[in-house]
């Protein structure tokens, strides 16, 4: 099957068995009968497995072109799993651009369970292999990155990761399956806040995991039963839901997003924008390669970097939403330096662009025509 019709269809066999619904049914147990111990049709417990969150693990799993999906309670959730295959003593790379709850978990939480963190720029190959020794256990990127959309390729990292025999997982959040397929690229691991573009419509908070390597799921699967960290029937199936437009809501989100990547850039107030479509981003030929388009998130600066200036445009907005979050079908706006962002220290994000003139925008799939005017109109 091609991506569109994986998207609507993919895992999706014999869902009910029962009455022959055509959509998954929510199944709203906490357990399920047995007829003498141990003898089940398949589930025991909702935590170790419930049939509409295996629904969609095996949609997560077809659309990223892996082998095993799982679903957790939210996106750092689904990260704090893939740490947890990690021992003290151990080492991580990561991109120092990433989210502010990303870094806070890695930073404010493992890094006092003995893992040590290694937050880099992973523009060249060298730089990441000066950072590898013997206690190098995996590579964390993200790319795009959240806020400032550097892309990485994740190809030439997956040659370093298997060359050193390290683990690559990288967090497909802002791209999703649509636009780029990390396990094809060589990744190992790759990771979603399906609350974003997965969900769809920012009404679910849901995380995943895809991999291919059968000994690393079954490690991960013993992860999600023994800490517990599942998304429950009801979330389940509206990321089930929304994965069912996927590829529509992301070719829409590519098209605005151009579009108000475009106009920002011809504005007079506008410093700099990130969006790896345009011909002027440092990474532009990198995502050209591996992504399909360049999707619907764009951040820009405002020319004298006035932190005032930068909340009075976010205030003045009307289409786009001042809130946390992206990848639902409207279009939001944040200030990364005092929300999404707040959590990492001011001289760690200014060294990675996130100054206080930054503003993020996840543009939505309304009409063009609106979204302009409405920035139009906040720009003064
Ligand atoms: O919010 P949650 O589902 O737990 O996902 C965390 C997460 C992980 N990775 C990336 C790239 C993310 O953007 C996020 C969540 N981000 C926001 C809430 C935000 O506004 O950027």
């Amino acid at each position: 099957m091609k991506f569109n019709t994986k998207a609507i269809h993919g895992g999706q066999h014999n869902i009910d068995p029962a009455y022959g619904s055509v959509m998954t049914p929510i199944y709203q147990t906490t357990t399920y009968t047995q007829t003498t111990p141990g003898s089940h049709k398949g589930f025991e417990y909702s935590r170790s497995g419930n049939p509409t969150r295996s629904a969609l693990e095996k949609s997560l799993a077809s659309i990223e072109n892996g082998k095993h999906g799982l679903a957790f309670g939210s996106g750092l959730a689904a990260i704090d799993a893939i740490l947890k295959t990690l021992k003290s003593g151990d080492e991580v790379i990561s991109t120092n651009d990433l989210y502010g709850g990303t870094y806070r978990l890695f930073n404010g939480i493992y890094k006092d369970f003995g893992i040590k963190f290694h937050f880099i720029g992973m523009q060249t190959v060298e730089t990441i292999e000066s950072y590898i020794n013997d206690k190098t256990k995996l590579i964390w990127v993200e790319t795009p990155t959240n806020p400032i959309m550097n892309v990485i390729d994740i190809e030439a990292v997956s040659k370093v990761a298997k060359k050193h025999s390290l683990l690559l997982a990288v967090d497909n959040t802002f791209a999703t399956a649509y636009l780029q397929q990390p396990l094809d690229l060589g990744a190992d691991i790759v990771m979603h806040s399906a609350t974003k573009y997965l969900g769809g419509h920012s009404d679910v908070v849901l995380g995943s995991v895809v991999v291919n390597k059968d000994k690393l799921a079954e490690q991960l699967y013993f992860i999600q039963n023994a800490s517990g960290a599942i998304p429950g029937p009801m979330d389940s199936f509206l990321v089930l839901r929304g994965i069912k437009t996927l590829h529509l809501r992301m070719q829409r989100h590519s098209e605005n997003g151009k579009a108000v990547a475009e106009y920002l850039q011809n504005h007079p107030k506008v410093e700099n924008v990130f969006w790896p479509g345009l011909e002027s981003h440092p990474n532009h030929e990198v995502a050209k390669k591996q992504m399909k388009d360049f999707g619907g998130m764009v951040s820009f600066t405002t020319k004298g970097n006035s932190y005032e200036e930068a909340i009075k445009f976010v205030e003045k907005l009307k289409v786009f939403t001042l809130a946390e979050s992206l990848g639902g079908v409207e279009s939001l706006a944040g200030h990364p330096a005092s929300m999404t962002h707040a959590s990492v220290p001011k001289k760690e994000r200014e060294k990675t662009g996130v100054i206080d003139s930054l503003i993020r925008l996840s543009v939505g799939i309304e009409d063009e025509e609106d979204l302009l005017g409405d920035l139009k109109q906040a720009l003064g």
